[in-house]
């Protein structure tokens, strides 16, 4: 008989920095959701699609749940939350070298209350040996009914396939929900602002990230195919955009020169990039401001 194709949706969650953006960019094959080793990196929620001649799986990137703080915490959690009520499956993601603490349990309780099946994933595998990841799920499954237990390492690439199929079982038969050659439903121009900002991420230190949000102001296909970018980088306070543009502008310019390597990437055309910096007080705790950064009330 002729195998069904099977579509469906799952949710990827977990705490902050445990890797499900890495995982999610991973098995898609290309960089859509941004990464850094700063917790709280990703914002919004994200969809990410892989389609595979026997299924089509949505996946969907969320900020990591933690007890909010600001405003913009508080909608990143609601964001989370929100997406589990819609899934044919959830990932779970812990980092298999950290030990289960309050976060995983606040999450837990949050799970038993969506009843979808959910695949606990134990990811940065490559950082332990494998005799010490069996406590660490014991440790999981003896609080939680799991639908299954995937160990993985997303930045390895260990055990992916087996995760792809455990998820598969739990996906509906069904049509594709989107073309083929779509990898995700962001506009470019939000994955563009979102690339410079995992440079600002990554090359600032500890206070900078959380400060930091981008805009892109225009981006204009010239001619002859090239591209030009102008985006403002917003902090908070002078002395986060002194850090920000650094020394005589060098960091500035480094994060615009990593930048344009990926977004000519994801754009496939040369790419022009124009960088500024501008203060932008407290924007994380007025809503009117959020919402113009896109991150307004969604539904
Ligand atoms: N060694 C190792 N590091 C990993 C693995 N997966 C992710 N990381 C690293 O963990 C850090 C966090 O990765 P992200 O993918 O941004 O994590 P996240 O869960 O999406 O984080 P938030 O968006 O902040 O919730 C990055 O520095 C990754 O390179 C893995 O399998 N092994
Ligand atoms: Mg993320």
């Amino acid at each position: 008989m002729e195998q069904k194709m099977k579509s469906g949706f799952i949710a990827v969650i977990g705490r902050p920095n445990v890797g499900k953006s890495t995982l999610i960019n991973t098995l898609i094959g290309q960089k859509i959701a941004i990464m850094s080793d700063k917790p709280q990196t990703t914002r919004n929620r994200i969809l990410c699609i892989l389609t595979q001649p026997d299924a089509q799986i949505v996946f969907l990137d969320t900020p990591g749940i933690h007890k909010p703080k600001h405003k913009l915490g508080e909608y990143m959690v609601k964001a989370a939350e929100g997406t589990l009520r819609e899934v044919d499956a959830i990932f779970f993601v812990v980092d298999a070298t950290e030990k289960m603490g309050p976060g995983e349990h606040y999450i837990l309780e949050r799970l038993q209350a969506t009843k979808r099946p959910v695949i606990l994933v134990v990811n940065k595998l490559d950082l332990i040996d494998r005799e010490q990841a069996l406590p660490i799920i014991s440790n999981y499954t003896s609080k939680y009914e799991f639908a299954g237990v995937v160990p993985i390492s997303a930045k390895e690439e260990m055990n992916l396939d087996s995760l792809l199929t455990e998820a598969k079982k739990y996906l509906p038969e069904g049509p594709q929900y989107y073309p083929e050659d779509m990898v995700t439903d962001q506009p470019e121009r939000l994955i563009v602002a979102e690339l410079i900002r995992e440079k600002a991420l990554q090359l600032t230190r500890d206070e900078i990230p959380h400060a930091i949000a981008v805009d892109v102001d225009e981006m204009t296909t010239r001619p002859n195919d090239d591209v030009y970018i102008r985006a403002t980088i917003y902090v908070e306070r002078d002395s986060q955009k002194g850090i920000v543009i650094g020394a005589k502008g060098a960091m500035l310019k480094e994060i615009g020169a990593l930048a344009r390597t990926d977004i000519q990437n994801l754009l496939g055309s040369k790419v022009f990039l124009d960088l500024w910096v501008k203060v932008k007080k407290d924007w994380r705790d007025r809503d009117g401001i959020l919402r113009n950064f896109g991150f307004g009330d969604e539904r």
